[in-house]
């Protein structure tokens, strides 16, 4: 009895394994394709005829993700059933598939089909926030090598269709070092070339481009928006390297005689000037001040041509970051007629009729103080008369 019944059981399962044939196939489909698009031709694949799916009632059943897939009995094929996004499908998983069964009765036959999807380059990297410019204040006297961290794009294909590199747009300052993270994942960095200069390029505007390796390829892109930040690396320079100016003697104290002016480069407070004036030549110091924020030369003492007929002033002009810029300023003093002249007579012993004549050089009569324009001298009835611009009275002992 044992044996029979032992007989009896190896003989069902037998029976099972011969009715339940089972197989397996694989599909490989590219996402996103159209509604209806064959997958594989199942019936040729696993040897059965048209007649076979019909009379089995070839159907899926099971399995995960089935509803992408439609069986056609009727042409014996699998197709698309409805949008496949692999993307959505499988995210980061690679590579990206989904399986399922069909099955057939009378007799049962199961079969597990496979069905791979491949990606297409269907987004582009893009960067996050991209609208919104990336920004970086950078001071002119940043070294060369300074590395600036960028952002990363992501592209959400897979392979060859993800991010494959960035493109820095050309520029004369910077250039762009790519590292791949220990994660697989690719950062960016740009790093400074040469150093900057406000003055030339108070502001650059730059492109970070990522693309990827598709066939076409994508790309996203990102605005890089950099204000170079001042360094005091200019000095104040002066228009001119020498001012030139008169003044009469015994100009009155305040009086301005001449404005200078230096300007700066830089920006903000290292382009901030103020003036002074140093005494070169002369010993009468404090004859002339400079105002320190306009440039204005003015006299601020007694100017008297006897003592000095020229002064020679030392400008400096001086930014709020220690820098200095020279010029100097020369300074005539005019000459006014403000001496009455003090004649010593050395002899005199010609006759002088009253009606002599103007004596044109009479050099020999007199000596002065002062110069005295000989010419202007005449002699009439027995005064002496000295004409000139200003008429002065001569004494004479
Ligand atoms: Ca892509
Ligand atoms: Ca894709
Ligand atoms: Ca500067
Ligand atoms: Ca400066």
């Amino acid at each position: 009895t044992c044996f029979f019944i032992i007989c009896t059981l190896i003989m069902l399962l037998l029976c099972r394994a011969l009715t339940i044939a089972s197989g397996q196939i694989r599909y490989s489909v590219p996402e996103e394709m159209k509604k209806g698009s064959v997958i594989g031709n199942v019936a040729h694949d696993l040897g059965l005829d048209l007649e076979r799916l019909r009379s089995g009632r070839a159907r899926i059943v099971t399995g995960e993700n089935a509803q992408y897939a439609e069986l056609k009995t009727d042409k014996g094929i699998l197709a698309v059933n409805e949008r496949i996004d692999r993307e959505e499908l499988c995210r980061d998983l690679t590579p990206c598939s989904f399986s399922f069964e069909m099955i057939l009765e009378n007799p049962i036959e199961l079969h597990r089909i496979t069905v791979q999807v491949l990606d297409i380059n269907d987004h582009a990297p893009v960067f996050p926030n991209k609208e919104k410019p990336i920004s970086f204040e950078i001071s002119e006297s940043a070294a060369p090598g300074a590395s600036f961290a960028l952002q990363s794009a992501e592209d959400l294909d897979e392979g060859q269709n993800a991010l494959q590199r960035y493109i820095l747009s050309p520029n004369d300052y910077f250039e762009l070092k790519q590292v791949t993270n220990q994660d697989g994942s690719k950062s960016v960095k740009m790093l400074l070339q040469k150093p900057l200069d406000r003055e030339q390029h108070a502001h650059l505007h730059l492109k970070l481009i990522a693309v990827d390796g598709g066939t076409p390829q994508k790309s996203g892109t990102v605005n890089i928006d950099v204000t170079v930040l001042d360094a005091n690396d200019n000095e104040p320079n002066f228009n001119q390297s020498v001012y030139k100016a008169s003044v009469p003697e015994n100009t009155a104290k305040g009086t301005s005689i001449i404005k200078v002016h230096a300007t700066d480069a830089d920006s903000g407070s290292n382009a901030l000037i103020t003036y002074s004036v140093f005494n070169i030549k002369g010993s009468v110091s404090n004859v002339f001040n400079i105002d320190e924020n306009n440039g204005l030369i003015y006299v601020t003492g007694h100017i008297d041509y006897e003592k000095q007929t020229k002064y020679e002033l030392r400008v400096e002009a001086k930014d709020r970051g220690g820098l200095t810029g020279i010029s100097k300023a020369v300074i005539d003093v005019i000459d006014v007629n403000d001496n009455a002249p003090i004649i010593h007579v050395m002899s005199f012993s010609s006759a002088v009729s009253e009606d002599a004549l103007p004596v044109p050089h009479s050099s020999t009569l007199l000596t002065s103080r002062r110069i005295i324009p000989l010419e202007f001298l005449y002699l009439l009835s027995g005064h002496m008369i000295l004409t000139g611009d200003k008429m002065l009275e001569l004494h004479i002992y």
